[in-house]
């Protein structure tokens, strides 16, 4: 009697890993019969306040939550693994050790190496990680966006926001781009493609660039944005996570404008916020996470998404934009924004 149930619930396991398609699994992996596939979602940070992990939990729910039904569920656990980045791996590391995932999903461009490095430990653990890139470990796929473009869209809006409001005939125009802290991908790609996007609108506009050195201090974020503008800083561009509030309040007291990044932000503080270069990382995460539940995600591969692919792009389709930035303004990045998507003006990577 025993032995038969055993070999049902095998059987049931076997039934459940066939029908969502993600083949070769140990079963003694698995949980109760009715269980389908576990997923982790490991916040490199906290949830709150930063646009792009809200999106990743977002996209993964709403795969799990589509591809669950009678033959199991897809149960998604997200785990926020606070600011000490120095934590990341260890956590990580028990996540795998646990054997409980089928797939850790995360996002962030310091992800690959720490998941190279479980990966090592652990080879069974397979990861699907977002805002990163790396190609060959047949366990890890990666998707990076292009945030040159995204950023670029983001400092010509704030370069024509900046020189509209801009005293006749004032030289030094300035804009300001706070990060929570410097990495790669801001020093290389995000700060040089802002910059680039502000002169294209205007030659004469020059970037401040300030680093937070954390992604939550929205009370430092706020004197340093107040000090920027201060400083001639018309438009900041904020990408500081849970940070970011205290740019936009800083600003908002001191009549200057904010650009956000990542989500459309126009109802974060109407007025205030006068642009919105947005990545559809929810997208990217639902899609991936449902090619992971169907077995075709192509472990070992790394995909780069951008406005061309639909993944990056500029919000134009709000009230509050429409009302908060004039109509010539809004023509000139809507020739821009046409410009990128046709083909025709190429940003790069
Ligand atoms: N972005 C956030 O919005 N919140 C964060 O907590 C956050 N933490 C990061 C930690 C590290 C180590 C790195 C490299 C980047 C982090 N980012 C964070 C930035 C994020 O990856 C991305 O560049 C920005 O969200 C802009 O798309």
């Amino acid at each position: 009697m025993k032995q038969s149930m055993l070999v049902f619930s095998l059987l049931v396991c076997m039934g459940t890993l066939k029908g969502f398609g993600i083949g070769n699994k140990d079963a003694s992996r698995k949980g109760p019969a009715d269980q389908g596939p576990a997923i982790a979602v490991f916040i490199p940070g906290v949830m709150s306040g930063s646009p792009i992990y809200e999106l990743l939990a977002k996209g993964v729910r709403q795969a799990a939550e589509e591809k669950s039904g009678p033959q199991g569920t897809v149960s998604v656990t997200v785990i926020e693994g606070g600011f000490n980045q120095a934590e990341w791996e260890g956590r990580i590391t028990a996540l795998a050790a646990s054997g409980r995932y089928e797939l850790i999903v995360s996002s962030n461009p310091s992800l690959p190496a720490i998941a190279s490095s479980v990966s090592a430990k652990f080879p069974q653990q397979r990861f699907l990680l977002l805002d990163g890139e790396l190609a060959g470990n047949p366990r890890i796929y990666t998707v990076r966006y292009k945030q040159r473009e995204q950023a670029y869209m983001a400092g010509h809006i704030a370069a024509l926001v900046a020189l509209e409001a801009a005293p006749e005939g004032m030289q030094a125009r300035r804009i300001g781009l706070v990060a929570g802290q410097e990495y790669p991908a801001m020093n290389e790609v995000i700060l040089p493609g802002y910059r680039e996007g502000a002169q294209h609108a205007d030659p004469d506009c020059t970037v401040d660039f300030r680093v937070l050195g954390n992604w939550f201090d929205a009370g430092k974020a706020a004197e340093l944005a107040a000090d920027m503008i201060r400083g001639g800083a018309a438009v900041i561009l904020c990408v500081a996570g849970g940070a970011n509030e205290g740019v936009v309040q800083a600003a908002f007291e001191a009549g200057a404008k904010v650009v956000w990044f990542d989500t459309n932000g126009y109802g974060v503080r109407p007025g205030t916020v006068v642009g919105s270069a947005v990545l559809y990382q929810d997208k990217a995460a639902y899609e991936q996470t449902i090619r992971f539940l169907e077995g075709t995600l192509p472990f070992g591969s790394a995909e780069v998404l951008g406005v061309a692919e639909g993944y990056v792009d500029f919000i134009e389709a709000d009230p509050n934009y429409q009302a908060s930035v004039s109509a010539p303004i809004r023509e000139k990045q809507r020739r821009l924004l046409e410009q990128i998507r046709s083909g025709a003006l190429h940003i790069g990577d």
